[in-house]
């Protein structure tokens, strides 16, 4: 396990929360968790809220993660990844090269595409639930009008979900259980997306996912527990 990482005063990620400000669940803020801890780079997390807009009309974007790095800002997980890896050449790379970051556009593909799909239709009314009462009318209304269905008829449908979820996941499982990480001996960014998928559930679900999935659900603490005291858990 590595040394913590030291936290500088100019550097902030702002990170979706939840009412309760300790509830960090956005899958693609932890992307950039992961990403910034693997650097070894300390940050500040800001809780922010959906309607909270205008506090990050600083960076040109109405959606997290954004990241300041002294004088720089840079908004969106996939950018930041690539900011870090371009800024930062010393620590240890995310991508594992360049060919490796041109295959880790499947893995994200692949996430926002079908994991989170699947999950969309599980969590949506979960979340509804954590939310802080001044973002729950934008998340209903702004959820149902995407999703094209009312937040109690989903939240209804739940059990028929779950199986897609499940059959999304079996990739990950498998390999999983011929090598330690996604990346490898040791994770890289690939590990990083998936992973937030995952405890974007972790953190919202009214139920157990990975009852099912002993080696995903391993997997995750291996990695948490690679990164140690480097990773801010809120
Ligand atoms: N492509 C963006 C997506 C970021 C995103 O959608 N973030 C969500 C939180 S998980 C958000 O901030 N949503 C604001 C909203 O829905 O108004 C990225 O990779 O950073």
């Amino acid at each position: 396990m590595r040394e913590g990482a030291e936290v500088s005063a100019a550097r902030k990620l702002y990170d979706l929360a939840g009412a309760d400000p300790a509830l960090r669940f956005s899958p693609y803020c932890w992307r950039t968790k992961l990403a910034l801890a693997h650097k070894g780079i300390g940050v500040e997390t800001i809780p922010w809220r959906f309607t909270e807009k205008a506090e990050i009309a600083f960076s040109a974007s109405k959606t997290v993660p954004v990241l300041v790095d002294g004088e720089k800002v840079v908004a969106d997980s996939q950018a930041i990844a690539e900011y870090l890896e371009a800024a930062y050449p010393d620590a240890p790379s995310l991508f594992g090269g360049p060919r490796a970051q041109a295959l880790t556009q499947f893995i994200r593909r692949w996430t926002d595409g079908i994991l989170h799909v699947a999950l969309v239709n599980i969590l949506v009314p979960d979340i509804f639930e954590l939310l802080h009462p001044k973002d729950q009318p934008y998340f209903r209304e702004s959820r149902e009008a995407r999703l094209g269905i009312g937040l109690e008829a989903l939240a209804a449908a739940r059990s028929t979900h779950l199986p897609a979820f499940q059959a999304a996941l079996a990739p990950v499982e498998f390999t999983l259980r011929g090598q330690d990480f996604l990346g490898g001996e040791t994770p890289l960014y690939a590990d990083h997306i998936v992973f937030g998928a995952l405890q974007w559930g972790r953190k919202t679900s009214s139920t157990p996912l990975l009852e099912e999935n002993a080696v995903v659900a391993q997997w995750m603490e291996r990695l948490l527990g690679y990164y140690g005291d480097r990773i801010s858990l809120v």
